[in-house]
């Protein structure tokens, strides 16, 4: 019988001195401050020197793709991690500053190689977001962190297995 096939896949670990941006939107600033605290912890935790990071402001999250190009583009970081929090109630074109801020980020992922990890919170009601902000549902900024330094792992496996 043959055995099962062996995955190619990332670890939570950060092996080298890759830099990580973090691209954070000011919208909704009490909520998105949340999930830049959770990334940043992540990161530290992970053994990421904080001269590793980098922490750039967008005014919402429709400009989040713009800046993550930049820094994707830019050859000097491993991974962006983009947050913010786009609330349903808030905003009558939620549909379009949701729909562009994922679209972009994954467009810019696609076109670059560099992993973009996605931490915008898009939620019906302020309470739904403060919950997936460091309350009772997680922190969304701290899982798009660990998702990056997977994402920059399974790169280098990647590239270490011929593809
Ligand atoms: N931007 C957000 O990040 N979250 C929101 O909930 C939001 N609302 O409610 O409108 C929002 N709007 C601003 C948008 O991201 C752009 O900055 C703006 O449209 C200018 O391009």
């Amino acid at each position: 019988m043959m055995g099962p096939i062996d995955s190619i896949e990332g670890r939570l670990v950060v092996d080298g001195d890759q830099v990580f941006a973090i691209v954070a939107a000011r919208f909704n600033e009490f909520v998105v401050e949340r999930l830049v605290e959770g990334a940043v912890d992540t990161l530290l935790r992970h053994g990421v020197a904080r001269e590793r990071i980098v922490l750039v402001k967008t005014p919402g999250a429709f400009e989040l793709p713009l800046a993550c190009q930049r820094m994707a583009a830019s050859g000097n970081v491993a991974a962006v991690i983009a947050l913010g929090c786009v609330i349903r109630g808030a905003t009558p074109h939620f549909d379009y500053v949701a729909g562009e801020a994922a679209k972009g980020c994954g467009q810019v992922a696609a076109a670059t190689g560099i992993p973009v990890a996605f931490g915008v919170l898009t939620t019906d009601t302020i309470e739904q977001a403060v919950e997936r902000a460091g309350t009772k549902a997680g922190n969304k900024g701290a899982d798009a962190a660990r998702v990056a330094i997977e994402m920059v792992s399974l790169g280098q496996a990647l590239t270490e297995s011929g593809y």
